[in-house]
């Protein structure tokens, strides 16, 4: 009998973590082709019009009444590509100066990724330099080498403080063949969409709509160092000493990263 009601137990919680699994990677799904849409309309209404029919007011309309389509992302913003000899100009022409997410004058670089357009939500990136945060610029040099969207490690949002992930996504010239290379691909790049997943209020959110929330306890971790896992969401090292612990997968799309759910019972069942 004590078998029959363990085996029980495990089945429901191996169901309760793909669910909520299922539903946390269906939500990114959606948010990431999204984002890409929006990518293809800057592309075209930005680039492809000379002059350019958007602007930050255009762009935060737009971007704050189609926000249920991007249910988990914190806001987008969206960052140009500048080169340095550029700057004097586009610093003239927009009428203010380059910051650095220090809140400081962006220094000299060969090249920059200042914001031009963002949602009401992350106006606080309004002018930064996005290569001027580590992880942003990562995300950034690997969003326009490989064409996909691409996620940070966790860390403190800039703004909420909350833990999450930023995504990215790489806008193109026009003319960028389907497969092109890496270089043509970086040649070709004009500039970088991208918000962030708070993980921390957004994630937490949609996982405590969820029936039998009060008996599991949730955690994401990003695995791609598999003997380093970096927790995403959840209470810290709950699983250690749990008697049945389920994981589920998590593919988020990029396939640089690894992720997984790991789900156990609050009380021993
Ligand atoms: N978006 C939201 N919160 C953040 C953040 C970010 N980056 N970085 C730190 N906190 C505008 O790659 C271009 C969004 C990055 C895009």
């Amino acid at each position: 009998l004590r078998w029959e009601s363990m085996d029980r137990a495990e089945e429901r919680l191996v169901s309760m973590c793909d669910e909520r699994a299922r539903m946390l990677q269906e939500q990114f799904g959606v948010t990431v082709n999204h984002l890409h849409a929006l990518g293809i309309l800057i592309s075209i209404f930005h680039y492809e019009k000379r002059p350019s029919v958007i602007d930050q007011g255009t762009f935060a309309k737009y971007t704050g009444r189609t926000s249920f389509e991007r249910p988990l992302l914190n806001g987008v913003a969206y960052a140009h590509r500048l080169f340095h000899h550029e700057r004097e100009m586009f610093e003239r022409q927009q009428g203010w100066m380059m910051n650095t997410m220090n809140q400081e004058v962006a220094p000299p670089q060969d090249e920059y990724a200042p914001v031009i357009f963002s949602q009401d939500t992350l106006s606080y990136l309004a002018r930064i330099d996005m290569m001027s945060g580590e992880e942003d610029r990562e995300n950034i040099m690997r969003a326009r080498a490989t064409g996909k969207a691409v996620l940070t490690n966790p860390f403190r949002l800039l703004g909420s403080n909350h833990l999450g992930v930023v995504l990215t996504f790489a806008v193109y010239r026009p003319d960028l063949p389907d497969d092109a290379s890496v270089d043509e691909r970086v040649k070709a790049t004009v500039g970088y969409l991208g918000g962030a997943f708070d993980v921390e209020s957004l994630v937490d959110n949609l996982l405590r709509k969820l029936a039998g929330n009060q008996d599991i306890v949730v955690n994401v971790y990003d695995v791609t160092n598999a003997s380093e896992p970096m927790g995403l969401y959840g209470p810290p090292s709950s699983d250690d000493n749990a008697a049945l612990l389920h994981v589920s997968t998590l593919d988020f799309g990029d396939p640089f990263r690894r992720h997984e759910m790991r789900c156990s019972y609050r009380h021993k069942p």
